[in-house]
């Protein structure tokens, strides 16, 4: 099974916080429009495809390819979202995340987190193995504040081939001050750190893995976004090994540390082997130049389909043939 948790925070609506979206105007229908995709191929929500500024598409197209060529089962689960996908999905019943520099970012943590595990309990019962990934723009911001919260010194990484990191730490410096914290200053209390300075999408992946059962595999797909979770997760005394799913475009971001981090947090990793260098598309071979990287678990679903016998080159070429479609319309 394939869970795409799509989320909103208001964190997205800071000036230059995100490029997950052509433009501010539309950085609300991303995760909506990545869902949608994901399930039927193409946006509903909006009659356009996920792209950053610079027209560089969303990674959903990877996921929907890998989905293509594999044919794992996908459950879309709506966390906050500012609207709807038009594609079935299970909702959370909860508002975006606000802004933590003025407000408790997840009001209600406790009740999401507890919907979650038993969504999670529910799932675990009928798959031996769940890949859980993420659409939340801004969402790499949030990260960042939960891993500072929680101790760890590291950056983060970006949709955005330069990652705004003075706005994050700003970001950083504005909440913490809010809330009258240190850096590690909640590495005791990760329900807090949610609750004043994370996103629906870090409770819900949060919730969901405490849900399933022992003997379930769980994979996180997702970059620094998942590794916040799974710090969560170690902080709140979860001891089970835990895999992190990305690209190896996170790995290899110049302004992230990944790979640092994933040992501080003491998670194993993947790193999907996607090589778009020679593909004739700039949309996708730029993704080799740091843009976009990963999301809507890209690396993840190669993962997956490695796992049921699909190699990542077959992903690449049919991500090639859906994009090509998509931009002859
Ligand atoms: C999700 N949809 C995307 C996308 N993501 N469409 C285009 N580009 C992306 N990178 P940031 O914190 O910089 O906004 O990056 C996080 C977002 O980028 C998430 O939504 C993630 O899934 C990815």
């Amino acid at each position: 099974m394939f869970v795409l948790v799509i989320s909103g925070s208001d964190v997205s609506k800071i000036p230059g916080v995100s490029i997950a979206g052509l433009n501010p105007e539309v950085i609300p229908y991303t995760a909506p429009a990545d869902a949608d995709l994901l399930l039927w191929g193409k946006p509903h929500v909006i009659d356009a495809i996920p792209v950053d500024p610079q027209g560089h598409p969303t990674p959903a197209i990877i996921t929907h390819a890998a989905c293509c060529e594999a044919g794992f089962p996908i459950l879309i689960v709506r966390s906050g979202t500012y609207l709807p996908p038009v594609v079935p999905y299970i909702e959370m019943n909860v508002e975006p995340g606000q802004d933590p520099q003025t407000n408790q970012a997840v009001s209600k943590v406790e009740l999401l987190v507890e919907k979650s595990k038993s969504l999670g309990q529910i799932l675990g019962k009928s798959s031996k193995k769940i890949v859980i990934a993420e659409s939340l723009p801004g969402g790499t911001t949030t990260a960042y504040l939960i891993l500072k919260a929680l101790g760890y010194n590291g950056m983060v990484s970006s949709a955005s081939p330069v990652n705004p990191v003075k706005l994050k730490e700003q970001i950083w410096e504005n909440s913490a001050q809010r809330i009258g914290i240190k850096p590690g200053g909640l590495s005791g209390d990760p329900m807090k750190a949610i609750r004043e300075l994370g996103d629906p999408m870090q409770a819900t992946v949060f919730g969901m893995v405490t849900g399933v059962l022992e003997e379930t595999d769980i994979i996180l797909a997702g970059g620094t976004q998942m590794l916040a979770v799974a710090a969560l997760l170690r902080h709140a005394g979860y001891n089970k090994p835990l895999l992190v799913a990305t690209t190896t475009y996170v790995i290899r971001d110049k302004f992230a540390h990944f790979l640092d981090l994933a040992r501080q947090i003491s998670v194993e990793i993947y790193s999907a082997p996607l090589d778009f260098s020679q593909s004739p598309y700039p949309g996708l071979s730029d993704y080799e130049k740091g843009y976009v990287k990963e999301g809507v678990g890209a690396g993840g679903a190669i993962w997956y389909a490695e796992q049921l016998g699909v190699t990542p080159d077959r992903v690449i070429r049919k991500t090639e043939q859906l994009y090509h479609a998509m931009i002859k319309k």
